[in-house]
């Protein structure tokens, strides 16, 4: 790979519990038709895109706890985004927190981590962005991620990253 390409090759972990919702937002940014079958990823899933003139690794990590404790210490090291997935439940929400605490170990000091409160669509008691960022204290967003209409938002919040990541490795002003 070129030295011009590997400033723009990016990786991006997803972490959360099991049915957050985590593979059906990779699917949101890279395919046009979403299914809404439940198959939960084991071990973890590669994907890369293309995004603007950024080449997109996407680490898709499943969910269930013995591939957590197993392998997310490598796969977390080198991320330069950690999208942390809640489906904004209460219980869901205290839990990602743990799992904040947990990333932090193993990620550089400007990896950000940034939570998607997700299942927005289901109003049954779910909390919104702005609750869920009270408690985990870091940057949230909320999403449908079933909604094609909500691709464009996922969008520019990698957009917004993609910024800040080209003005670290000075290819921006
Ligand atoms: N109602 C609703 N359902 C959703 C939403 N996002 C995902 N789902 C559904 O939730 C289920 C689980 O989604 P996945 O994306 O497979 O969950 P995951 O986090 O990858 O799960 P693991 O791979 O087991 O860790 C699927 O049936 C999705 O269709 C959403 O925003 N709203
Ligand atoms: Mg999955």
């Amino acid at each position: 790979m070129l030295s011009t390409e590997l400033e723009k090759l990016v990786k991006i972990t997803l972490i959360g519990s099991p049915a957050v919702g985590k593979t059906t937002i990779v699917k949101l940014l890279s395919e046009n038709i979403l299914d809404r079958f439940y198959i939960p990823t084991h071990g973890l899933d590669l994907k890369s895109i293309k995004f603007n003139d950024y080449f997109l690794r996407l680490w898709d990590l499943g969910g269930q706890n013995s591939y957590l404790r197993a392998y997310s210490k490598d796969y977390l090291l080198g991320s330069d985004i950690i999208f942390v997935v809640t489906d904004s439940t209460p219980r869901n929400v205290l839990n990602s927190r743990d799992l904040i605490n947990y990333a932090c170990h193993f990620i550089g000091k400007e990896c950000p981590i940034i939570a998607i409160a997700n299942k927005q669509d289901l109003q049954d008691g779910r909390m919104d962005a702005k609750r869920v960022e009270d408690l985990l204290h870091v940057k949230t967003y909320g999403l449908t991620a079933i909604d094609p209409a909500e691709r464009l938002k996922l969008m520019n919040i990698i957009k917004n990253e993609l910024e800040k990541i080209a003005i670290r490795r000075g290819l921006k002003k």
